[in-house]
């Protein structure tokens, strides 16, 4: 997941294209014709915004930018995606975290975090996957214990990848597992172990306090692990992900931010307040459900494909 594979910016640009082909529609109709910026195509443009889910601060500044940029200048289509873009990716240069499991300690311990459907094990399937490609030895861990359906999920996605894979019963102690599991992989001497964990249990504090208690185990074993706690967060929930970021990131620790399902949604423009919010960088981004859909996050590609730039600049 440290270099972006071949044809990634296609995936990328395909993955966001119902963003951006919203906000394309939007910025042609608002545009259309080569007149001069005023302050009624400002207040439009950052309306759109707001509706693109960038949230009304990220939305004022890259209005306020551009207004300075372009203010009483003839500016047509191409232009404003290019420097929406540069604002946009600019708003979002100092969030870029890099997810590389193989250049740290052995084993590596990455946990997955985030409520249900939010794409955990998903994206625990893809990474299993790629790391495996890249030979390395990699654990995966059903912490999931409470349904049956997500342990034989994560069983597949085990089977596909050649991962070995360590489950428990249903209603078993997640963290005991996860005990084990590590145990296992430091005297096995694996890579990467990944512990995929439950996103519901009977209430909130019931999921925080059994995530908090797979944590305090895992110490027990390697006092620096978890060395990635990666919140995974579904871009289609809009701004409800603020939410969630905000009640994992206090409550449990973040290392990075994986948010996935950028392609099910024409508001992508939420990866922005989110990012902005969080403590913890944006690793990696999800723009679709197979195995290459999983990306390193790149802030200038992103922000150019959100606004239905072709190319990346580089
Ligand atoms: N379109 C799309 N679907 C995704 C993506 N990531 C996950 N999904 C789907 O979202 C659903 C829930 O994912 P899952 O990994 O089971 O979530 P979990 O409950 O957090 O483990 C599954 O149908 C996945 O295929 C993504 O980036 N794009
Ligand atoms: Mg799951």
């Amino acid at each position: 997941m440290s270099e972006p594979k071949r044809g990634w910016f296609q995936r990328l640009t395909q993955g966001l294209s119902r963003s951006s082909k919203q906000m394309g529609e939007q910025i042609t109709s608002a545009f259309t014709a080569k007149a001069p910026l005023d302050q009624a195509k400002l207040d439009e443009l950052e309306e759109m915004l707001i509706e693109a889910d960038l949230g009304p601060h990220s939305a004022a500044r890259i209005t306020e930018r551009f207004g300075r940029e372009k203010f009483g200048k003839a500016v047509d289509e191409q232009e404003i995606k290019e420097s929406l873009a540069e604002a946009i990716g600019d708003e979002l240069s100092s969030r870029q975290g890099r997810f590389d499991p193989l250049s740290g300690p052995r084993p590596y311990i990455v946990l997955f975090i985030g409520v249900n459907g939010s794409g955990k094990t998903t994206t625990l399937g893809k990474i299993a996957a790629d790391l495996r490609s890249k030979g390395a030895k990699v654990l995966i861990v059903a912490g999931d214990t409470f349904r049956a359906a997500a342990v034989e999920q994560l069983k597949v996605w085990a089977e596909r990848s050649g991962a070995d894979f360590m489950s428990r019963p249903t209603g078993s102690d997640a963290a005991g597992l996860a005990f084990d599991a590590i145990e296992r992989a430091q005297r096995e001497a694996y890579d990467v172990v990944l512990i995929d964990t439950a996103g519901r249990l009977q209430n909130k504090q019931g999921l925080m306090d059994e995530l908090l208690k797979v944590i305090r185990v895992i110490k027990k074993l390697d006092p620096e692990a978890p060395h990635e706690t990666l919140l995974v967060l579904d871009a289609t929930v809009g701004r409800n992900a603020l939410a969630q970021e905000n009640i994992f990131g206090n409550q449990i620790g973040v290392s990075g931010i994986v948010m996935t399902k950028l392609d099910g949604t024409a508001r992508g423009g939420v990866l922005v307040p989110v990012a902005q919010a969080s403590d913890s960088p944006i690793k990696l981004i999800g723009v679709g459900e197979g195995i290459d859909d999983l990306q390193p996050f790149d802030p200038r590609a992103f922000a150019r494909s959100l606004v239905g730039l072709e190319e990346p600049i580089r």
